[in-house]
């Protein structure tokens, strides 16, 4: 084997949503350990824990304020400690959620930053003065409103944020803040983390020269997206390429840690320097399916996505990876919404529907990366009115969609969608109250059905959601065919039918073919082949001839 990661499953958490241990309504730690051996049953190696370090909250804990404190809310770091060995026990892996483009503006750095801005500290940010009383430059951040926020207490000096305004970007082209950030990675790493799943990294470089660019909306401003990374950020100083080959060689690379970055806007040639031999990084996700639907400039502009649309993205994206490196493959996360409501057509059972797309996102070269909920089929939320929303950008979402002429309600529909607060609700564990997550009021809601769709009533249900995710990672691992899953070539067939997603896995002289139909109509095939795994009943789709019938909503995979 090339890595110790190739052939492993990764689990999200989401930790204030995931268990509540002692009844304060917010997830934590110990909550995580008393469901370790309910991921080691999924199927699960890694387990991703989304930002547990102390922070504001501003932006749910992508806003740090000590990058070596566990958050009170969390627990302690002998209950963390604890959770490692209680992984390691299992043979699974910790990795934690690296958010180092920026801090919480109650960071100390920060803190001392603003006191004296041409201080040391100031330097650890970017600091700038406007020009002819505006900010220095029309950005508009990941958030809304400018990049740049005017210094409190100071006339016409400003600090630049990608996301929030509680989060100030931290200065890459400051050494120091690279002796810093560099050391307290090793820190976690010496720890005993496996690794990382690396948060908004491509940000990190920026044009300095911090030019004035068209602006591409009523506000008057230009997309952050457009000046990072890409040609317009490359004007002074090193490259992306450079920037985290110097992050790698400092720490990952050492430990020979797992780390998974988050990379939006990357140019599609840069793969190979992103996952190849001595890439950047072990893997990054494929978000080309989220990139289809509601990423790139809001969701105002999003629209629904039909099956020949994510069929050619994924292929697009499979056989861009050929002999590269492995991609992660992921529908849901923290800032999505729930896939069985985005990605599913209405006419497939949202059950058939849950299983039809693990089946056919998970066999793909890659490595399966699931999002906490996900393998119930958790859906989205039915939430009632704007004051539901706990997320930040949701809520400029909803500024924005009311600013391009939509109606209040139109602006809510939009987030009732797409708003990442559907990822957000907690944990759905039994029928008690609140999903069984916690003994106490929940920080946040707890979805209406989850007395339909909970882990105990799908444990005892041989036909669940869980007990397929289950059968699917399990023949994953299976040794007759993790080599061909993991390793073998993947090949598009039947591709001129539009609801028909197939494909073959090819390695060595043996191959496994994923077939599944997203259509209303059944398709047949002529198929001599063993069925290993399918989301539906096959006594009927094999009637003892060679015509192997597969219905709508239904996934078959042959060997
Ligand atoms: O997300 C990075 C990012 O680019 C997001 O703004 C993404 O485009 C958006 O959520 C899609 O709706 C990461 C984290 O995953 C996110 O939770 C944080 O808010 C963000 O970084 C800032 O740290
Ligand atoms: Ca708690």
């Amino acid at each position: 084997m090339k890595n110790w990661w190739d052939d492993k499953v990764i689990y999200q958490i989401y930790p204030k949503s995931f268990m509540d241990s002692n009844g304060d309504g917010i997830g934590d730690i110990p909550g995580i350990i008393s469901k370790m051996d309910y991921m080691k049953e999924l199927g699960v190696d890694i387990v991703w824990i989304s930002p547990i370090y102390e922070s504001p909250f501003i932006d749910q804990g992508y806003d740090i304020s000590d990058y070596r404190k566990i958050a009170e809310c969390f627990g302690t770091m002998e209950e963390f400690e604890l959770l490692l060995e209680e992984a390691k026990k299992r043979d699974m892996y910790i990795i934690m959620d690296l958010v180092i483009n920026h801090c919480s503006d109650q960071h100390e750095w920060f803190k001392k930053a603003l006191k004296d801005p041409d201080g040391r500290y100031g330097k650890y940010f970017y600091f700038e003065k406007g020009v002819n009383g505006q900010p220095p430059s029309n950005y508009r951040s990941y958030f809304g409103g400018n990049m740049w926020e005017e210094v409190p207490g100071r006339e016409n000096l400003y600090y630049l944020h990608s996301f929030a305004k509680q989060q100030p970007d931290l200065n890459w082209y400051n050494q120091e803040v690279l002796d810093e950030l560099y050391d307290m990675v090793n820190w976690w790493l010496d720890k005993g983390v496996a690794g990382f799943r690396i948060d908004a990294i491509i940000n990190i470089k920026k044009n300095l020269l911090f030019e004035n660019y068209e602006a591409d909306g009523p506000d008057n401003l230009c997309g952050v997206e457009k000046i990072v990374a890409g040609a317009l950020a490359s004007k002074k100083g090193p490259s992306i390429g450079d920037m985290l080959q110097d992050l790698r060689n400092n720490t990952f690379k050492k430990h020979d840690a797992f780390t998974l970055g988050e990379v939006f806007n990357m140019k599609e040639d840069e793969l190979k320097e992103f996952i190849g031999e001595d890439g950047h990084f072990s893997s990054i996700f494929d978000f080309s399916l989220h990139l289809l639907t509601n990423c790139e400039q809001g969701w105002y502009y999003a629209k629904d996505v039909s099956v020949k649309e994510m069929k050619a993205a994924l292929i697009k994206s499979q056989e861009s990876t050929k002999d590269i490196g492995f991609m992660t493959n992921v529908v849901e996360n923290h800032d999505q919404p729930r896939s069985v409501d985005i990605f599913i057509p209405e006419w497939i059972d949202k059950n058939d529907g849950s299983k039809l797309l693990a089946t056919s996102i998970f066999l793909l070269k890659g490595i399966p990366c699931i999002y906490q909920g996900q393998e119930l089929g958790m859906t989205n939320m039915d939430f009632k009115r704007v004051e539901d929303f706990n997320d930040i950008s949701t809520l400029d979402q909803y500024n924005k969609g009311l600013s391009l002429g939509m109606t209040e309600t139109e602006a809510f529909d939009m987030c009732k969608k797409y708003s990442r607060d559907n990822a957000r609700t907690v944990m759905q564990w039994d029928d008690s109250a609140y999903g069984g997550f916690t003994t106490g009021t929940p920080w946040f809601w707890s979805n209406q059905n989850y007395k339909a769709i909970n882990a105990k009533a799908q444990e005892n249900d041989p036909n669940s959601v869980l007990n397929y995710y289950r059968k699917l990672f399990a023949l994953r691992r299976n040794k007759k065919y993790n080599n061909i899953f993991v390793y073998g070539e993947f090949k598009p067939i039947y591709e001129d039918i539009d609801d028909i997603f197939a494909y073959k896995r090819v390695f060595c002289e043996e191959e496994i073919t994923v077939i599944s139909n997203w259509g209303k109509e059944a398709f047949d095939i002529e198929c001599d082949k063993e069925i290993i795994l399918s989301n539906k009943d096959i006594s009927s789709s094999k009637n003892n001839t060679n015509i192997l019938k597969i219905y709508p909503g239904q996934v078959v995979v042959l060997h």
